[in-house]
């Protein structure tokens, strides 16, 4: 194994200049060994009297993008980053960062350290330290609000997103921008040499950190903590119940009010505090599960190359169809969508353009982005202009026979290689698969709503659908920026089937005497984005009604989704009818509870001779809803319609608004352990005595062999 550091002591056409060599892949991390060898080659440098500056480059892909976060979950083992920072620093000949990619975390840390930095266009900056449930541990929160002032530093470290360094251009973090993009890395090594050269012509000595300014006047300060302040207030509600950001605030506000060195002591005890956290462990478990979802399990030794797909074709252009065109002229592919009459089409297409341009609106695209995409999406009432797209999604009603009707149709006229996919919800894609002459080029893509913002996709293999097909589907979805997981075939597949557990509790709770105000403030308070109850009303509740009656599969029980079904069959949908399991206001939708729902369910338990409880707390309700999905989880484990736990966890957390510091439902499950969780469950049957929480066996087993669903 090579090192992965080492040092050249001479630099191409520079006899005088050393480079420091980082090759670490994929992306640079700052392990134990760069560390070590970032220390060994400063060292050897300073005493080489022919060296009178040093380059810090990177092979690969980008310069440092951070700490290893696989590390942290170890004991930690000298030198330090910080330790590794001081020596860049205090090193006695400059030192200059060559960056490009994305330079985040530890690696811009360490670009601050340096005496200088060098970068080309588009070279990403950030400190994406919070989304790990950390705060910056190695000087991100004393030297960036001291080179580019708090106000920045309170945005990028508060909200973790990486800028463009054309973007930062006036905040004087950058010495020196080339202009030309990171395809030319030679360039940049050249470049960055010659800037040495001109720093040492022109006598220029290191920059020390310990004299970097950071002196404000008493007005100054005061402003200083108004937005530290005002930043606070913002993330108690934006980041509810993390803790990570609330450190980095404080963290930052010692960059004005205490000395650089007592400020760098304060940070790194925010910064071990936050990485012995659960939140953190929580988060970077979240981190590697949706690394991991790409990761296919595949049978044989030969991995399959995804086919490159150029055109693809969309059925349906309702909201659903819509948003997928969307995220397919997003990523660049031309896009055909259908419709059954030229008005529908007329309409859908209108409403995509309504979409850009509220996107537009808000600064999320620019207007040259927006003509590309519009000019990629074309329309369609006539299946024979489908014959040469290679690949098809469907995002027709819910109903089996419309559904085999498409397909047959598509497999009549689309080439033989072009894959069939659909974005069901919850119908048997087998079943779907089979109106073709092509099940194994058939597969689901379901997509959540809306589509062209929501990150994830299940991906769903039928049990036709070859290897080459769902490789080509995920690596598409990776391409339209999705989280694709790969989950098989059941009712309502992976997300629905579990959510489907959740709603039927909240469901009960209300038979049973809960509030849905009660039941949504409870699950708001554990740390869900919304409660399931206004979730419902927000998306229609005759949608799932609908969807119920159709299953075959439905318990046979007047309780299940008692609450909901009445309220439907009430003409109460929804926001849609301004009544649902609350009331909203004709002209501002905004929500209130309502009696007269209240009331009707109150009757409708009567009715179901269920007797009502006013003892129902906030922990029984988020204890059965979580609980519920853990349960469910652990089913569809077993049964392998998901292949790893952590991908349940990816799929929560992209999906259904499951809050990221408690790492998905199966993950959440390990840290309070089975024993509490099963237990639990074991307590709601005998209260309840339906057949519903019936232990799923995996977690007794796992109990039984002392083991975690992660392991
Ligand atoms: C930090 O720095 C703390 C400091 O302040 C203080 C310390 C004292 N470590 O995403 P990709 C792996 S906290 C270990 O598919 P891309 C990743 O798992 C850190 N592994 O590529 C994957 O592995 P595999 C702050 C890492 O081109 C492979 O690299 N930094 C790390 O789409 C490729 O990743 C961050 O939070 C890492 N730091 O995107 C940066 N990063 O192939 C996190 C990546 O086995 N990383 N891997 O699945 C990213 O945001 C993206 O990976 C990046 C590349 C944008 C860099």
């Amino acid at each position: 194994m090579t090192a992965p550091v080492r040092l050249i002591p001479t630099a191409p056409n520079a006899d005088n200049i050393a480079i420091i060599n980082i090759d670490n892949p994929p992306v640079n991390a700052l392990s134990h060994a760069v560390r070590q060898g970032v220390i060994d080659a400063i060292t050897q440098a300073e005493q080489d009297e022919n060296i009178a500056a040093i380059v810090i480059y990177c092979q690969g892909k980008t310069f440092i993008a951070g700490a290893d976060i696989k590390e942290f979950g170890k004991t930690p083992k000298e030198p330090h980053l910080p330790e590794v920072l001081q020596r860049i620093n205090q090193c006695s000949k400059p030192t200059i960062a060559a960056l490009f990619g994305t330079v985040l975390g530890g690696g811009f840390e360490l670009a601050l350290a340096c005496h200088y930095r060098v970068a080309v266009r588009g070279t990403k900056l950030g400190l994406p330290e919070v989304t790990l449930g950390l705060i910056p541990g190695a000087g991100g929160t004393q030297l960036l609000p001291r080179i580019a002032g708090v106000e920045l530093a309170l945005t990028m470290i508060t909200s973790g997103k990486p800028q463009k360094v054309e973007q930062l251009d006036s905040y004087g973090i950058i010495d020196f921008l080339i202009n030309t993009d990171s395809s030319n890395k030679e360039h940049l090594l050249t470049e960055t040499i010659l800037f040495a050269k001109q720093l040492l012509e022109k006598n220029h000595a290191s920059k020390i950190i310990t004299q970097l300014p950071m002196i404000l006047d008493s007005e100054q300060k005061e402003a200083a903590h108004l937005l530290c302040q005002q930043f606070r207030d913002k993330l108690a509600k934006k980041s509810r119940g993390q803790q990570a950001p609330q450190s980095a605030i404080n963290s930052i506000e010692n960059s004005f009010t205490l000395p650089l060195n007592e400020a760098m002591v304060k940070e790194r005890e925010y910064f071990v505090a936050c990485r012995g956290s659960t939140q953190s462990r929580a988060m970077r478990h979240a981190f590697f599960a949706e690394k991991m979802t790409a990761k296919l399990m595949h049978s044989g030794d030969t991995k399959p190359t995804p086919t490159d797909i150029t055109s693809v074709a969309v059925i349906g252009a309702g909201t659903m169809g819509g948003g997928i065109a969307m995220c397919f002229a997003n990523a660049g592919i031309s896009v055909s969508l259908l419709e059954m009459s030229q008005s529908n089409l007329a309409k859908g297409i209108n409403a995509i353009a309504k979409r850009y341009q509220q996107a537009e609106a808000r600064g999320i695209m620019t207007k040259q982005k927006v003509n590309q995409c519009m000019a990629l999406i074309t329309g369609t009432c006539d299946y024979q202009d489908l014959a040469q797209v290679d690949l098809v999604v469907e995002a027709a009603f819910e109903t089996m026979p419309v559904k085999q009707q498409i397909f047959s149709q598509l497999d009549k006229v689309c080439k033989p290689e072009a894959i069939l996919a659909s974005n069901t919800s919850y119908l048997d894609i087998d079943e779907i698969a089979k109106a073709t002459t092509r099940p194994e080029k058939v597969v689901g893509m379901h997509f959540f709503s809306p589509a062209n913002i929501m990150k994830l996709l299940e991906v769903v293999a039928t049990k036709y659908t070859d290897a080459q097909t769902l490789t080509t589907a995920m690596a598409l979805g990776k391409k339209m920026g999705k989280i694709s997981v790969a989950v098989k075939v059941c009712y309502g597949f992976v997300g629905n089937r579990m959510y489907a557990c959740y709603g039927r509790e909240a469901n009960m709770l209300l038979l049973e005497g809960a509030t849905p105000q009660q039941v949504d403030n409870a699950m708001v308070q554990w740390g869900m984005a919304m409660g399931p109850l206004a979730v419902n009303d927000m998306s229609g509740i005759d949608i799932g009604y609908q969807a119920r009656q159709a299953n075959t599969e439905r318990p046979d029980d007047p309780t299940y989704f008692g609450a909901a079904d009445m309220l439907v069959e009430a003409g109460r949908l929804g926001q849609k009818t301004h009544a649902g399991f609350y009331q909203y206001d004709e002209k501002t939708n905004k929500r209130s509870p309502d009696d007269a729902a209240i009331k009707l369910i109150n009757a409708h338990a009567t009715k179901l001779g269920i007797k009502q409880r006013n003892d129902i707390s906030d922990e029984e309700i988020q204890q059965r809803l979580i609980f519920a999905l853990i349960n469910e989880g652990a089913y569809i484990l077993e049964q392998k319609i998901a292949s790893r736990a952590s991908d349940i966890d990816a799929i929560w957390l992209n999906g259904y608004g499951f809050p990221r510091h408690l790492g998905g439902p199966m993950c959440y499950a390990d840290e309070i352990g089975l024993e509490t969780v099963v237990a639990t469950i074991k307590k709601f049957q005998q209260q309840s005595g339906n057949t519903y929480w019936q232990v799923a066996p995996l977690l007794e087993q796992l109990l039984a062999q002392g083991k975690k669903i992660s392991d």
